[in-house]
């Protein structure tokens, strides 16, 4: 069976689900939030992260329909958290290619969130920096950015530092958010290249108004660096993995 032909099977079979990581705040005048990740519950391979189905990213119309699912998936969740009380920050979703094509997706999604009591101040559109593209399609969902962040959606950049023309997209982009990719975290602690880079991204990204979160973060050394530089916000294994729904509501508190 081909990988596209064991999704479609999976899509019918409700495999596919999502996991939520913590997004924590380094000072105490911000709230957590965290970030929906897809996952797709195999039943003989176990749950798989992306990486186990990144071919499927490439097929646009399957990216379509998963797209769908999986806000379906986020919003049933955050309406059971506000109706439980159990959780009242913001949800990051990733959005691709497939789902910026969509002509009505920001006032569709504003609507499904007002229907569970929420709104787009609740939710938070990441953009990965390396999908992003110039020319003609890239006008097209720069375009649709603007039509979120006109909505009231935040807008996070995320992989930050590893396009091809990130200070460009800083002029363009409607972002609120930069989340610095994992791979100049890890070099942090002993690499002054790295620790110059994360520390300038992070000046240059107040000095725009926008809010800092560090990817990847996952040993004390980095969270107490990233604090010294000013970071915001960090998302990693050293404070919390992604965790399922249901687990959510407690991880958030263990992890404040
Ligand atoms: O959870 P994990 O680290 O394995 O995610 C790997 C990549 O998959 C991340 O870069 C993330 O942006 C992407 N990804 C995770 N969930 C979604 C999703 O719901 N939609 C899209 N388009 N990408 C996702
Ligand atoms: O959207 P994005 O690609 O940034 O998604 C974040 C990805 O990073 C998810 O797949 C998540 O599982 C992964 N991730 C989160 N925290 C850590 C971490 O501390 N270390 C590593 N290696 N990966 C992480
Ligand atoms: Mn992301
Ligand atoms: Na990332």
């Amino acid at each position: 069976q081909t990988l596209l032909a064991s999704v479609r099977r999976a899509m019918a079979t409700n495999e596919f689900t999502v996991h939520y990581q913590p997004l924590i705040p380094l000072t105490a005048d911000r709230e957590t939030g965290c970030e929906a990740l897809v996952r797709w519950n195999h039943p003989i391979r176990g749950l798989l992260t992306p990486a186990a189905f990144l071919d499927i990213f490439q097929d646009f119309s399957l990216m379509l329909e998963l797209g769908h699912r999986i806000r379906g998936i986020v919003l049933a969740d955050l309406a059971r958290w506000r109706r439980e009380g159990s959780y009242m920050g913001k949800v990051a979703i990733n959005l691709g290619p497939a789902d910026l094509a969509l002509g009505n997706l920001a006032v569709d999604l504003a609507r499904s969130l007002e229907a569970i009591g929420a709104s787009p101040r609740d939710m938070i559109v990441e953009v990965s920096e390396t999908l992003l593209l110039r020319g003609a399609e890239g006008g097209m969902m720069l375009h649709r950015l603007h039509e979120f962040a006109r909505r009231g959606f935040s807008i996070g950049f995320d992989d930050f530092g590893t396009g091809h023309a990130s200070l460009t997209h800083l002029r363009e982009l409607p972002l609120d958010i930069i989340k610095i990719d994992r791979s100049f975290i890890a070099g942090i602690e002993d690499n002054t290249r790295d620790a110059a880079l994360v520390s300038g991204m992070i000046d240059l990204a107040h000095r725009l108004g926008l809010t800092t979160i560090a990817e990847g973060v996952e040993t004390m050394e980095q969270a107490r660096l990233l604090r010294r530089v000013g970071c915001d916000v960090v998302q990693g294994f050293l404070l919390a993995r992604p965790v399922d729904a249901d687990s959510l509501p407690d991880a958030v508190r263990r992890a404040e």
